[in-house]
């Protein structure tokens, strides 16, 4: 795998950080109003530039951002613009304020950045670099939708079917099964028997709960039940394995390689959905796709759909993109150009030019 420098002296000069609130078109859950974008710049001393950047939804923006302008300088300025190396640096010279977390998401910003850097100095796009395995991986349509009252669920289906998906994830997890359970019946009916169906609790369930759900939901057929209990709770998803044969998709809540290790370990990682901010950027998430090759277990990543496809086309064994409601970076206009990733008739492909293609304009 690629790397910047080439032999040059290269050093990392200097990092700049700008911070955005996007608007969302719908608020997520009733209260999530806005993501929070943090952009990182990168320059070393020959003048070349990359740009990362780590997202949240809801709290953390200017902790990072804290983290990027006041600790992280000291692990990077003056050192090779290498991201394997420097994500093992900064990862262990931030250890203090925890492993994950927000100090992972400050060391994706920059290791995204390196990556960007890494690319543009090779001519090439990261795409390029890292060395694609596939042309196209396959897309999914996606919402944060538990709060849309059923005509607003069903429309959000259909217009991803109009989009030209062939496969939808709905979130489950309400307080009454069934609600739940209409619900993912009415959509399996929108949907007809050949199209794929996941289902997302975003942890909403115990033990019990979850065994009880799955029962009554297994008969429309998911094809993986998303974050089914707590993510760190690994014993109680063994357990839920024995009773259920719907596969586990998970990992938007681990944060870390060894976090993913330990699930595949368990088995109760079917399919792996690293979020390449939240587990520290492009070098550990391409950790992450090799161990969960390593368990023949796909990666479906989380979010991010303009890096995320380029990450699929990359990595050993690819599920599908996440095409996640008007909530891309482009459709919250983050970008001032178009990044060159498309999504059409259920197909992800990334045509970027030089580095990952994001172009969060001059001012950002
Ligand atoms: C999700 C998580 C965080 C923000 C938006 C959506 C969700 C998903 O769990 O998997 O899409
Ligand atoms: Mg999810």
């Amino acid at each position: 795998m690629g790397t910047a420098g080439h032999g040059t002296a290269d050093t990392i000069a200097a990092i700049t950080t700008r911070t955005r609130a996007l608007r969302l078109h719908r608020p997520w859950d009733g209260g999530v109003t806005h993501n929070h974008l943090v952009v990182t710049r990168v320059t070393t001393a020959s003048g070349a530039v990359g740009t990362g950047f780590a997202w949240t939804p809801r709290v953390g923006v200017g902790a990072v951002r804290a983290l990027l302008e006041e600790d992280c300088p000291a692990a990077l300025v003056g050192r090779a613009p290498d991201p394997g190396p420097r994500w093992a640096e900064l990862t262990a010279h931030l250890a203090d304020a925890g492993a994950g977390g927000l100090a992972a998401m400050a060391t994706a910003a920059v290791d995204i950045a390196l990556w960007d850097l890494a690319a543009r100095a090779a001519g090439r796009s990261l795409v390029g670099l890292i060395g694609a395995r596939r042309d196209r991986v396959a897309a999914y349509g996606s919402g944060v939708n538990l709060d849309y009252d059923l005509p607003d669920l069903l429309e959000q289906v259909r217009g991803w079917l109009a989009a030209g998906h062939r496969a939808v994830k709905v979130k489950v997890g309400s307080p009454d099964l069934d609600r739940d359970v209409e619900r993912v019946a009415e959509v399996r009916r929108v949907l007809g028997p050949r199209r794929l169906l996941m289902l997302d609790a975003n942890q909403r369930w115990d033990l019990p709960a979850a065994a009880r759900a799955l029962r009554a939901l297994e008969r429309f057929d998911p094809h993986w039940i998303e974050e089914p209990l707590p993510a760190e709770d690994l014993a109680a998803h063994a357990e839920l394995r024995r009773r259920t044969a719907v596969p586990f998709a998970i990992g938007e809540n681990l944060r870390t390689p060894r976090a993913f290790a330990a699930a595949l370990a368990a088995g109760v990682c079917d399919i792996a959905q690293p979020n390449a901010v939240r587990v520290g950027g492009i070098t550990p998430f391409l950790r992450i796709a090799v161990l969960a090759a390593d368990h023949s277990v796909p990666v479906a990543p989380h979010l991010l759909p303009e890096l995320s496809t380029q990450l699929a086309l990359c990595v050993p064994r690819a599920a599908m993109v996440e095409d996640i409601d008007r909530a891309s970076l482009a459709a919250l206009g983050a970008l001032a150009a178009p990044s060159g990733v498309q999504i059409a008739d259920g197909w992800a492909e990334a045509e970027t030019g030089p580095g990952h293609g994001l172009d969060f304009g001059a001012e950002t």
